[in-house]
């Protein structure tokens, strides 16, 4: 008879799942079995990737489930494999990233009671009281599979819990008894287990969202992640460019918002001053943001009208969380922006305000776009992020998917790259680094025919577990452009500690343990774990033709890319 573990690869191969991102252990014998008798019968299952770290396995079914929206599984190692998945579970938490993670545990039996029973030192070692514990603050939906009888049950609740907004991971448990669990062949689980359908807003609130749109002066959309959906960025545009409403990002992880349409503003992180686009509006509606200002530096002016349309309005899992929105909607932004376009064909509008608002934000568009252009120029051999960024565009053109975990180049990276179609940029949604190298192995893998080109500081480089993720990338055919933005260490700490301390000793010391000097071989790290091309380009004349040698070597010998890009240090 089949084993539990059997039943547990179709009920994952049933539900979509084209690859499990592996590191297996002690726990794994009867999934290792399974597997291999799969494979000697002709069984279709998902494509095993071995991932040599938990970090990268999870942030390789993050940038999947980014690209796709389909949950893909991790299969880890016990209590240890699963504190090994460290940042990359925050990381999927917080980006609302479907994903399935399953993790075995120590046998319960010691004596030789069942099959699976105690047989190595380390299930001692690994038996813990609450393994789910560990990450279940993370998890939409954590459970123990405790007989193999429902464990196709058990998976597709787990993933209508993972597909269903707000989405997020999940987390089972198994242990080696009950993986190795005879049970009879189960029939398929079928179609039954829907994601739940998009919430629409109330009718009365869409008249009333226009309403207020359409009567301001300077009514401005503030989103994050609205562009998870390619038809709210479609709908969004008509709308923004029907009414004149100005649109603006904040902390984008997702392509919101086309940057050559006129409506476009621009993007805001940690900027240390003041929006003048938000400072200026009289109606704010914040969809699908979590953290769409920063009170204390950059707010919409007091008087101005909030409105708020969310998956996720509470932020159920954010201790603190206020926006001051005078009315707040749970709603799905494509169903919620489809709404409100169809209200206006009904409604109609003064076409004459519209313009007159229109006018306003092309021309701050249009001077914000010199602006940008000008920032490009080099003045010398000195690689400015904007100049790299710049060059980086001109070569990947509009096919190309990009990573961004600039940190404190995100925002150059934003503005520069000026991505244009949906799904054509993201960010980890979260804020544990390293996301950026798994991630893009996931993408690649999702879709092998695209350009994947991952920008990351030097940093978030060496969070990204480098020998993993180059070691997969050969391994899997998964080959990408990677470029370091090489600031010679950590930034960001700097610029945190100086806005809060501006006039302290950090201000005047000449070290504050956050350089990397004497700098690695960033290129030479990804050539030895996966024979990656690479490159260290110091001169400004040398970029474009790296850049251009770089795409060429990837796409023609079907290998992985690093240029390390020396910028001035941080
Ligand atoms: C896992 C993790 N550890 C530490 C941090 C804190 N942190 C935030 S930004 C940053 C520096 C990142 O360096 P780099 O990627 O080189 O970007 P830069 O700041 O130089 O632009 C650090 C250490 C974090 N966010 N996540
Ligand atoms: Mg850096």
């Amino acid at each position: 008879m089949p084993s539990a573990s059997a039943a547990l690869l179709d009920a994952l191969t049933e539900a979509g799942v084209s690859c499990i991102f592996a590191n297996f252990g002690s726990d794994h014998p009867a999934l290792v079995e399974a597997i291999a008798e799969a494979r000697a019968k002709g069984r279709a299952i998902p494509k095993i990737i071995t991932s040599p770290h938990e970090f990268v396995a999870m942030s390789a079914a993050h940038g999947y489930a980014q690209l796709t929206g389909h949950a893909q599984a991790v299969f880890v190692h016990v209590e240890c494999g699963t504190q090994t998945l460290g940042g990359a579970v925050h990381n999927a938490a917080r980006a609302r990233v479907p994903l399935f993670v399953f993790a075995g545990l120590s046998p319960f039996t010691q004596e030789g009671e069942l099959r699976g029973a105690r047989n190595e030192f380390i299930q001692w070692i690994q038996d813990v009281y609450d393994q789910r514990g560990i990450v279940r603050e993370y998890m939409k939906y954590n459970n123990e599979f405790r007989t193999g009888r429902n464990i196709k049950t058990i998976v597709r609740r787990a993933m209508q819990f993972a597909h269903s907004d707000p989405q997020g991971p999940v987390y089972l448990t198994g242990a080696r008894e009950v993986m190795e669990e005879e049970v009879p062949s189960l029939p398929e689980e079928g179609q039954y287990w829907p994601a739940i359908e998009p919430s629409p807003l109330a009718e009365s609130a869409a008249a009333e969202l226009v309403g207020a749109l359409a009567k301001a002066k300077r009514p401005i959309v503030v989103t994050s992640y609205l562009g998870r959906s390619a038809d709210a960025v479609r709908s969004l545009v008509r709308l923004c460019e029907r009414l004149g409403i100005g649109v603006l990002e904040s902390v984008p992880s997702r392509m919101n918002y086309p940057h050559r349409e006129a409506m476009y503003q621009g993007n805001h992180w940690n900027h240390p001053f003041q929006n003048p686009a938000l400072a200026e509006a009289d109606v704010v509606l914040v969809i699908d943001s979590d953290v769409p200002w920063i009170p204390t530096i950059n707010r919409p002016r007091a008087d101005a009208a909030i409105f708020h349309i969310d998956i996720d309005p509470l932020k159920a899992s954010t201790p603190l969380w206020r926006i001051n929105a005078r009315r707040t909607f749970r709603a799905d932004a494509a169903s919620a922006l489809l709404q409100m376009n169809a209200y206006l064909d009904r409604a109609g509008y003064d076409e004459a305000a519209a313009e007159a608002r229109r006018r306003f934000w092309r021309d701050k568009h249009e001077r914000r776009a010199a602006e940008i252009s000008r920032e490009e120029e080099a003045k010398d051999e000195t690689i400015t992020p904007e100049y790299l960024t710049a060059c980086l565009r001109r070569q990947v053109g509009d096919e190309a998917i990009v990573l961004n975990e600039g940190i404190t180049n995100y925002h150059v990276i934003c503005d520069h790259m000026a991505r244009n179609e949906p799904h054509s940029i993201f960010a980890s949604g979260g804020g544990s680094l390293g996301w950026n190298g798994g991630a893009a192995i996931g993408m690649k893998l999702a879709a092998p025919e695209r350009t994947i080109v991952a920008l990351t500081g030097d940093g978030s480089y060496m969070f990204s577990v480098p020998s993993t993720v180059h070691w997969m990338a050969r391994r899997y055919q998964a080959p990408f452009l990677q470029v370091v933005y090489n600031n010679r260490g950590w930034k960001a700490p700097k610029f945190s500690a100086l806005a809060v301390h501006p006039d302290g000793y950090a201000s005047r010391a000449a070290d504050l343990d956050l350089s990397f000097e004497p700098s690695p071989d960033y290129a030479g790290l990804a050539a030895a774990a996966g024979g990656a091309f690479g490159l260290t380009l110091r001169k400004a004349s040398d970029v474009e033709p790296g850049v251009k040698e770089a795409l060429r070597v990837m796409r023609e010998e079907k290998r992985a890319a690093v240029l390390d890009v020396w910028l001035p240090p941080g």
